[in-house]
């Protein structure tokens, strides 16, 4: 053994028992008391997590002529600090590119930069027979997700392309993710918004209504139905959503949902603030009202949602200033990656919501089940990466844009209290952040081929 953390408690989906954790190779070797190694780090009073996965982040994305203000850098140091070990992205054709053109692009823009491991979910902007064929032959690489968008121009595909898709996805062993709001409703209220003046970003969550998530959803599961296809819904936000997955659930469908922190915490009174402040909430699906929160934790905790991702997309205020006479053209998203597990550890298990073994469920080990990582991530035990987590559960912290590490000037948080934070976080077995401050080397995350998607309906 070269390194051993000592006298933690040490916490999976599962369990949760006082012991060392034995690490040897960037491995983890042993899991007991009384192990000895020529390195030791001391854990005790704190919590040692699974290293934490982050399925759902847009680094460096293209949106027009603009581009998201974190790179595979900046936003991995980020997941880093915050406790995040791996992150999974996106891989889109731009153009006349093919889809394994655009992989080799991403590969290109994030190996030499990523400091955490990482891996690429596909995105199913075209359903022709060469496009199928393709998805196909990555699956056998190791990318098996597939992003389906049913709004976005440029990104969206019709019923008859994500039937294909769905198709091509279970013969190939791809989960489906889905991002899913009518677009023609948008487009119907964004007109109608703008034609009555109603310019300001207080108007986006009006014009992303839930009944445009939820009736997406809906038509996507009948989709999936009729393709006998698995799918997971990205960023579920509304009970209206929640309702839906439900019932195709009770009708025998394997149907699986995230949420984001942001729509577990913060809801749409965040647009009444004056301008620009309404303009940096600006995200699809929007925040909606503070009643859909107790539901959302509700289904976290029960089960029917099975994971917290993060969506983060983040964008500066110039970017987004630029909206600020027209909410339509104001850039989509907000940070999130490195704020998610002291928010969850805060607001999820301190406050009641979520036990300690839920929590480290939902932030890892169903995240790395789903999408093919398990048990090379996602747990603690003999054979898994040495991807840990050493937190402090009394460590107090004030989250702020100035001492967070990505790359805008503003954070939907700021000034909010969290208690519990990572204190030494580990990759394959290195200590990639002390306290706050990113210890590694850029490039040393490795791209992570997945395992292909379990097909239960048969
Ligand atoms: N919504 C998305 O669908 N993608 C990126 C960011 C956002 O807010
Ligand atoms: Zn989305
Ligand atoms: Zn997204």
């Amino acid at each position: 053994m070269d390194l051993v953390i000592k006298e933690g408690v040490v916490v999976t989906a599962s369990e949760a028992v006082e012991a060392d954790v034995g690490i040897e190779g960037g491995k983890i070797v042993a899991v007991g008391k009384g192990l000895d190694a020529p390195v030791k780090l001391k854990a005790q009073g704190c919590y040692i997590f699974p290293g934490f996965i982050d399925v759902h982040v847009h680094l460096q994305m293209p949106v027009g002529d603009i581009v998201s203000a974190d790179d595979f850098f900046t936003g991995t140091v980020a997941a880093a600090c915050g406790g995040t070990t791996t992150v999974l992205d996106f891989a889109e054709a731009h153009g006349s590119q093919s889809l394994s053109q655009a992989v080799e692009e991403r590969r290109r823009q994030a190996d030499g930069q990523v400091v955490v491991d990482y891996s690429l979910h596909l995105t199913g902007n075209r359903a022709d027979g060469q496009f199928l064929q393709e998805v196909a032959e990555l699956a056998e690489q190791g990318y098996t997700s597939l992003k389906i968008y049913t709004t976005y121009p440029g990104l969206m595909v019709d019923d008859g392309q994500i039937l294909k898709l769905l198709e091509t996805c279970r013969e190939a062993g791809v989960l489906p993710i889905v991002h899913a709001e009518n677009h023609h409703m948008i487009e119907h209220m964004k007109e109608r918004l703008l034609r009555e003046g109603k310019t300001s970003p207080r108007y986006h969550p009006i014009s992303r209504p839930c009944l445009a998530e939820a009736e997406a959803a809906q038509r996507v599961l009948a989709l999936s139905a009729l393709t006998r296809t698995p799918v997971y819904f990205v960023h579920l936000s509304c009970t209206e959503t929640l309702e839906a997955v439900r019932l195709a659930r009770s009708r025998g469908q394997e149907v699986y949902a995230e949420v984001t922190p942001h729509h577990l915490l913060l809801s749409d009174e965040e647009y009444l603030r004056p301008d620009p402040e309404a303009a940096m909430f600006v995200l699809s699906p929007p925040l909606r009202d503070k009643s859909h929160h107790s539901q959302l934790w509700g289904a976290l905790a029960r089960g029917e949602i099975q994971t917290v991702a993060t969506d983060h997309c983040p964008w500066t205020r110039a970017q987004r200033e630029r909206g600020l006479g027209n909410f339509t053209l104001i850039p989509n998203g907000a940070p999130g990656v490195e704020t998610r597990i002291p928010l969850l550890f805060t607001f999820g298990v301190r406050e009641g919501r979520l036990s300690l073994n839920r929590f480290v469920e939902v932030c890892s080990t169903m995240p790395a089940k789903l999408f093919g990582l398990y048990p090379r991530k996602g747990t603690i035990a003999p054979g898994a990466d040495a991807d840990l987590v050493v937190f402090d559960p009394e460590e107090e912290v004030t989250l702020s844009w100035r001492t967070l590490h990505h790359q805008v000037d503003h954070c939907p948080y700021e000034g909010w209290k969290v208690k519990g934070y990572p204190r030494l976080v580990l990759s394959r077995g290195e200590v990639i952040v002390e306290k706050g401050e990113f210890l590694g080397q850029k490039g040393r995350g490795l791209f992570l081929p997945r395992q292909k998607f379990p097909i239960r309906v048969a």
